[in-house]
């Protein structure tokens, strides 16, 4: 993604890899600065996905390629038996950062279902390709989603995100945006709103900054006001990310985005969900059987964010101590969503049929 640093505008991926070493957009420090952090072995990637120094689904699922990468790395002189045994633990590890995006733990699988034959020399090597192919794959999907999903969006339109399913939650371009930005950057004129996306605010904090670094106009509202948007005629269309969607078409991701689902189908604005095959998980039949997030009650109880000095500063809004409950993730029925956009089209209604139609193999 083009990023403005100062009077520079350089080009940069949400994470890298250099050799075992990691890089990533630290994300807890936008947008008030931009700074790359390093992570150097598996542990030290599982911390920064679990403390979400990275989010979104796919930027969770190729970090945790690359964790097992540097895992396989560090495993190398061990002999077979402790190889196979020190990448097991490593993809536990992982495993057990984030449990609801499905990217993660597909990344994971691949990985070592690379790591099964050969020399040890060999399966780290093959390990580590795995790797970098998710993450290659991952940069196409999003091409892809956006170059399909541009056509959704007509010159003029308004369309409501929440989240950040934006390059930051993936390597490029991201999903709910890349459409966005593809119209945006054919010359169609597209006006964002951006939900805040309590308790983490990564809309507010991600998705505004990364629409101000594309100049692409559009405005934070709180999460409560996107009805009033819809309902007032404001809002053509809504277009959000996923972290995991089952067979039937049931979609997880962030809460709220339920309620936003509903309320557009009560206003007749139709409601886009844009994720890669990485996303979708074939063995879940329904969203009931997907597994949402709880997470800690610190989120709700207060906000991180700078102070009036520009350090990074923490006000509670509640007293701590307060009851809280905090799922991260909610599900949205597939009826509400009009259409899946992925890097293979549009899918449609049923989700029964299409979804096994194009994804149907290997999910
Ligand atoms: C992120 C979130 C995003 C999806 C989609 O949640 O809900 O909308 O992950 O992202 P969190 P992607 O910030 O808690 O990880 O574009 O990667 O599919």
């Amino acid at each position: 993604m083009r990023v403005k640093v100062g009077d520079t505008v350089k080009y940069v991926k949400t994470i890298w890899r250099e050799g075992s070493r990691i890089k990533l957009i630290d994300q807890r420090r936008l947008p008030h600065s931009f700074e790359i952090t390093s992570l150097e072995n598996h542990s030290e990637t599982a911390m920064a996905i679990r403390d979400m120094v990275m989010r979104g689904a796919g930027a969770i699922g190729v970090a945790a390629s690359y964790g097992m990468a540097q895992a396989a790395l560090e495993a190398e002189g061990l002999g077979p038996e402790g190889f196979d045994e020190y990448l097991q633990e490593a993809a536990e590890i992982l495993r057990n950062t984030r449990p609801t995006a499905a990217n993660l733990s597909h990344a994971i699988e691949r990985c070592l279902g690379n790591a099964e034959r050969g020399s040890v020399k060999q399966r780290v090597e093959a390990v580590i390709s795995e790797a970098d192919t998710i993450a290659n794959e991952d940069i196409h999907a999003s091409r892809m989603i956006g170059e399909y999903g541009a056509a959704l969006i007509e010159d003029s339109s308004r369309v409501l995100t929440h989240c950040n399913a934006g390059a930051l939650a993936f390597i490029d371009y991201g999903t709910a945006l890349s459409p966005i930005r593809f119209a945006f950057n054919q010359g169609k004129k597209v006006f964002v709103f951006v939900d805040e996306t309590r308790p983490r605010c990564q809309g507010a904090r991600l998705t505004a900054w990364e629409l101000e670094q594309e100049g692409i106009p559009y405005t934070i509202i709180v999460d409560n006001a996107a009805g009033h948007f819809m309902k007032t005629g404001e809002i053509d269309l809504v277009i959000v990310g996923a972290d995991r969607i089952a067979a039937n078409g049931d979609v997880a991701n962030k809460i709220g985005t339920y309620e936003k689902a509903v309320v557009a189908k009560e206003n007749g604005i139709p409601f886009y969900v844009a994720a890669p095959r990485m996303t979708f998980d074939l063995r879940c039949a329904s969203g009931d059987e997907i597994e949402i997030e709880e997470r800690g009650h610190g989120e709700v109880t207060g906000m991180w964010g700078i102070d009036v000095n520009g350090d990074p500063s923490r006000i509670l809004i509640a007293k701590e101590g307060a009851m809280v409950r905090n799922p991260a993730f909610d599900v949205t029925p597939a009826r509400y969503i009009s259409g899946i956009i992925t890097e293979e089209g549009i899918l449609r209604p049923p989700y029964g049929e299409s979804i096994q139609d194009t994804f149907g193999a290997g999910s």
